[in-house]
């Protein structure tokens, strides 16, 4: 049985600290709350960054400040977020991976999400996924509905993807599938052979989702992004919380957490000298 590996989701693009206090902001709170996930279990932290007044920004300086943080800090895997927030132009958020992070998100078709729409035209997602292979970047590929996975595989035949796949299945957003262990199966069976998955449930599935897909030999993303509770009613303090809780759920479960070296190994990430 593979270790699991766990993605702490620190910040995304929409809470804020009146939603909850615990939420990291700034670059030196985002390091920070990286370091402590990293140290509760957590191989992989998944960035969103925000700018001065507290909006997702694609904004390159801010993005090297905080991979320089993180680097000092901790020697957990970075994934930067390529979709970074819905008012944030595409051509934009592809920048980022400029910078060489060891992941990034790779979002792969246009979608309604809540009230907005998330804009990924299908040739900016071709070029960012051949500039991602380029630049030996890994794509997590994020699936909100199960007809993206399709469209994940018409890239691999295009050469724009390198194996093995790593996908995020994505449930209980408005405008993509809910959170049903029924969408989670049904997606799966999509995959190509030797995939790499985890489930994202946002909001109140988040728990028994990812418990079902740790369950079922997934890896596992926890994190004020997905949820800003750790039970109803209860916020959770902080990001290092829900990925302790995380930990617990493999543990029970008898399956192992995977350290930094295990998921770099199990992501076959591409080496670099001072790269997160
Ligand atoms: N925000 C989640 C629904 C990304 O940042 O590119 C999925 C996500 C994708 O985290
Ligand atoms: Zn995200």
């Amino acid at each position: 049985m593979n270790p699991v590996i766990i993605t702490a989701a620190l910040t995304g693009p929409i809470a804020t600290k009146a939603d909850n206090p615990g939420l990291p902001v700034t670059p030196e709170e985002i390091a920070a709350a990286a370091a402590a996930a990293c140290q509760a279990g957590a191989s992989v932290a998944h960035i969103h960054l925000r700018d001065e007044h507290g909006r997702p920004t694609a904004d390159l300086s801010i993005a090297r400040r905080v991979l320089d943080l993180i680097r000092e800090q901790s020697p957990i895997l970075v994934q930067l977020s390529t979709g970074v927030g819905l008012d944030v132009p595409f051509e934009e958020r592809e920048k980022l991976v400029e910078l060489r992070p060891r992941m990034a998100t790779l979002n792969p078709c246009t979608m309604s999400f809540s009230a907005g729409e998330f804009r990924n035209p299908p040739q900016g997602v071709r070029r960012l996924a051949g500039r991602m292979m380029e630049l030996g970047v890994k794509a997590e590929l994020e699936i909100y509905d199960s007809g993206h996975a399709d469209f994940c595989n018409v890239l691999l035949q295009e050469g724009l993807l390198a194996e093995p796949l790593q996908f995020s299945i994505v449930m209980g957003v408005r405008g993509g599938m809910a959170a049903t262990a029924e969408n989670l199966l049904h997606t799966l069976r999509k995959l190509p052979p030797g995939a790499i998955w985890q489930a994202i449930a946002i909001g109140r599935g988040n728990l028994n989702l990812t418990a079902i897909a740790i369950a079922m030999g997934g890896n596992a993303r926890t994190g004020l992004e997905d949820t800003l509770y750790l039970r109803k009613g209860e916020l959770a303090p902080d990001n290092s919380a829900l990925v302790k809780r995380l930990a617990g759920v493999c543990k029970s479960l008898e399956h192992p957490v995977a350290t930094v070296s295990q998921a770099e190994e199990l992501l076959s990430l591409s080496r670099g000298v001072s790269r997160n």
